[in-house]
């Protein structure tokens, strides 16, 4: 009689210290959006950060490319108990971006194409920490995950990950962004379960 073993799917299992309370690992990697994909050609996008002097900084798609690149392989959890362990981006450290901004400001207000926001403190944008993405798996993002570019901030909930990028407005003062305003928690820190208002 062969011995079949019902439990085995050739999936290793998730790695517990890797989860944070309340997630389950998944394989795929599911798309998330609010509204329909808009479709933004790289040679129309541009990347503008405005600071609270209304002072503005500009990348074009070639100014972007030109800038030093990163490789950071990161975890991600979705409010919705997802996880993705070891996803593969390519894009530039907001350390780079943020090098010749003077700013005084405590709060970045991130603005997608399709209207789309979401917010943070900007401490969170720093050291390390967050990157303007354009690469996921060793290809071009695709449209419906973020494309031609996003934010990527997997130390928080990926909704603060702003698929569509266009602009991050440095502000003395917050403001609930897009889920912020329907309830969601203001900061979002997976490991803290800070998944609502109150949590
Ligand atoms: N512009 C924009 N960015 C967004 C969203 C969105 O609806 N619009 N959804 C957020 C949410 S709730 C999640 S979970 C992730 C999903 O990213 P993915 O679709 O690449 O998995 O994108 C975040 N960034
Ligand atoms: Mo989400």
């Amino acid at each position: 009689m062969p011995i079949i073993s019902r439990g085995f799917h050739g999936r290793r299992p998730a790695d517990d210290r890797k989860l944070p309370p309340g997630q389950f690992e998944t394989f795929d990697f599911p798309v998330l959006s609010a509204g329909p994909t808009p479709h933004v050609a790289q040679e129309d996008w541009e990347l503008d950060i405005t600071t609270e002097d209304g002072a503005r900084h500009s990348w074009d798609w070639a100014a972007f490319m030109a800038l030093p690149m990163e490789s950071p392989t990161v975890d991600l959890h979705c409010v919705t108990r997802w996880s993705k362990f070891g996803t593969e981006w390519q894009g530039v450290s907001l350390d780079v971006l943020l090098e010749d901004v003077e700013t005084a400001a405590e709060f970045a207000f991130i603005h997608a194409h399709g209207g789309y926001t979401t917010n943070l403190p900007l401490e969170d944008l720093l050291d390390g920490q967050a990157w303007i993405v354009h690469r996921y798996d060793g290809e071009d993002l695709a449209p419906e995950h973020g494309g031609p570019a996003r934010l990527l901030v997997p130390h928080l909930y990926l909704w603060k990950s702003a698929k569509w990028v266009r602009g991050i407005e440095l502000r003395q003062d917050d403001e609930p962004g897009f889920w912020e305003s329907a309830g969601y928690h203001d900061y979002g820190d997976p490991w803290r379960e800070q998944r609502y208002q109150g949590d």
